[in-house]
């Protein structure tokens, strides 16, 4: 049922891989795309992945630093995988702990993992319990429960005999007989055994005395531990702090001792140990403008690399966690593709053809007057700017570019350009068709050699359909080399929305396999939000894709490159 299944290091050493019977097709490549799209870009909240027709599932081992990933059908729903991908980390955790505790690459590589014989024991294990815990065939009324019961029973007594009452309420002890009952075939009877001859009230009283005398015991337990470690401190001359307590979940202890949690380091990070500290970054995160799903994402993710994991002795929880998410913030941040239009451009250039850039966006964003900055940089840089006028929608929206074409070209009069003006206007009017212009003025840039073409597009609100459509088609139709994407940093939960809603059109109207969709980010009024710079980090984790300009004003310097190091920084402060 399996198509494979691997175990490999994160540093990317494969130790073990299992190929289920019939199965042909290499998992590299689903691996690989796993690795690069989940693991590297920080993605890890969620446990489970989509390659074309296979599911994979994965689950991090921090403590050894390893991976181990399933992959199956994504028509098959297979129940089992979550537990059974616990069982064999457990598994080859508890074989492989010494060879797996040595330290270096190399070491990890020459050993050899034998492990197709137990995989394969846990396999028949976990399909065997799925198969028991599928539902039969349906019972008949003679199988069934009620088919026993009197008429007599049904009927309820109040005051009556109190052993029946009680079997008849659903109170906190019925169920907590029932969970005992779990533990064994007769549980049920048991319990009755050993309340026998009471009644309900003696029950209840024995229940007590019973969690009474538990919590005493762990009260004990905690004491002795405590003196322990205090005992060694005595001995080694040194001050009790890093002691970490495994208080119980509920326990009515965690109050008293709870605040010191956030305090000590801990020896393996577990999910509890992190919730609170977590929780503190997310509303952090929030309050800097991160849209609020994605800093919940993120938070997990942190959590799913950071459980398990050995902390060392003289880190906190806190400044762990902090360390973590700053390091995925960065990463999310770094492009992951190169963006040199220069170059880029000055190739087109070689093929005898314009470099074209589209502009898209919701409306007032600044698109039009990031577009002229564009053009400024790429005018200081030697080459020719065409404006395509394809805003034919807002009034004034033509008039402003032409004011932008007059200023740039007077302050790059033609004289210095050979008398030929570095940038020109291509425009209709309004009311028409802006694919049809954005396509006639390529051909126009073409013929008159111009090196860049920047497409200016009405602003329109993501849920618009027939707009969307109209931009899908624009984009479709002219297969521009760069869709920049022009987003606000003022902007918090609806970045995400703008920026999922935008690539959807464009991958529902492309006339292509492989749809053009945002390719980069240009993120404008960067000067007007202090230090709330969390748009940036929704907007390239959304879609994956560099900020490739930052707009930090209205004069034609305004614009910059983004750089994560400040952004994180700025975001990680108090
Ligand atoms: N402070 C600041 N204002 C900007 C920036 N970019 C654009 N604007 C202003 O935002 C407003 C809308 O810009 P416009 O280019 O017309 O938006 P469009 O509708 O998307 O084309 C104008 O007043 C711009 O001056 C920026 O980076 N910083
Ligand atoms: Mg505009």
């Amino acid at each position: 049922m399996l198509d494979f299944f691997t175990i490999f290091s994160k540093g990317g050493i494969v130790l073990w891989c299992f190929q289920g019977a019939g199965v042909t097709e290499s998992f590299t490549g689903p691996v690989n795309a796993l690795i690069r799209s989940v693991i590297l870009q920080e993605r890890s909240g969620n446990n489970s992945y989509t390659h074309e027709a296979l599911s994979l599932k994965y689950k991090l081992d921090n403590e050894f630093e390893l991976i181990y990933v399933v992959g199956f059908q994504k028509i098959l729903t297979l129940t089992y995988v979550d537990k059974f991908i616990d069982d064999v980390q457990l598994h080859f955790r508890d074989r492989y702990k010494n060879e797996l505790e040595q330290k270096g690459a190399l070491k990890l590589l020459n050993n050899n993992y034998e492990f197709e014989d137990d995989f394969k024991m846990l396999l028949r294990e976990a399909e065997d319990s799925s198969k028991a815990k599928s539902p039969g065939h349906m019972r008949t009324f003679k199988e069934s429960e009620k088919s026993q019961k009197t008429v007599k029973s049904m009927i309820e007594t109040k005051g009556g005999d109190k052993t029946k009452e009680r079997s008849g309420k659903k109170n906190k002890n019925t169920k907590k007989e029932a969970d005992q009952g779990k533990t064994s075939s007769s549980g049920q009877k048991m319990v009755e055994n050993g309340n026998q001859g009471l009644t309900a009230d003696e029950i209840v009283q024995k229940n007590i005395e019973e969690f009474v005398r538990k919590r005493l015991d762990g009260l004990k337990g905690i004491l002795l531990y405590i003196s322990a470690i205090s005992l060694l401190c005595i001995v080694n001359n040194f001050p009790p702090l890093f002691v970490e307590f495994s208080s119980k979940k509920g326990g009515s202890f965690g109050g008293m001792f709870g605040m010191l949690k956030g305090l000590v380091g801990s020896k393996s990070l577990t999910r509890e140990d992190m919730e609170s500290v977590l929780d503190k970054m997310r509303d952090h995160l929030i309050a800097k403008n991160v849209a609020a799903e994605i800093a919940s994402q993120l938070c997990d993710s942190v959590a799913k690399k950071l459980e398990g994991k050995v902390m060392g002795t003289f880190t906190t929880v806190a400044s762990t966690v902090k360390l973590a998410l700053q390091d995925s913030l960065v990463q999310i941040l770094q492009p992951k593709r190169r963006v040199d239009i220069l170059r880029d451009v000055m190739e087109a250039q070689s093929q005898r053809r314009p470099f074209v850039i589209t502009f898209c966006g919701v409306n007032g964003v600044g698109k039009s007057t990031n577009l002229a900055k564009i053009s400024f940089w790429l005018i200081e840089n030697g080459f020719t700017v065409l404006i395509a006028a394809c805003d034919t929608f807002r009034a004034g929206a033509v008039e402003q570019l032409r004011t932008h074409q007059r200023r740039l070209n007077s302050l790059h009069p033609p004289e210095q350009h050979g008398g030929r003006p570095v940038v020109q206007l291509y425009e209709k009017g309004y009311g028409k068709d802006a694919a049809g212009i954005a396509m006639e003025a390529i051909a126009y840039a073409r013929n008159q050699v111009f090196d860049v073409v920047l497409v200016d597009t009405a602003g329109r609100m993501q849920d618009n359909a027939p707009l969307m459509t109209a931009l899908a088609k624009l984009i479709a139709v002219n297969m521009p080399d760069l869709v920049l994407f022009v987003g606000e940093a003022l902007v918090g939960n609806e970045a995400v929305d703008q920026l999922v809603k935008f690539n959807q059109a464009l991958a529902d109207h492309s006339m292509s396999d492989r749809p053009r969709l945002i390719d980069g980010i240009v993120l404008t009024k960067f000067d007007t939000i202090d230090d709330k710079v969390g748009a940036a980090i929704s907007m390239t984790y959304i879609t994956g894709q560099p900020i490739v300009f930052v707009g930090t004003g209205q004069t034609y310097n305004d614009l910059r490159s983004l750089n994560a190091r400040a952004v994180v920084s700025a975001l990680m402060k108090a």
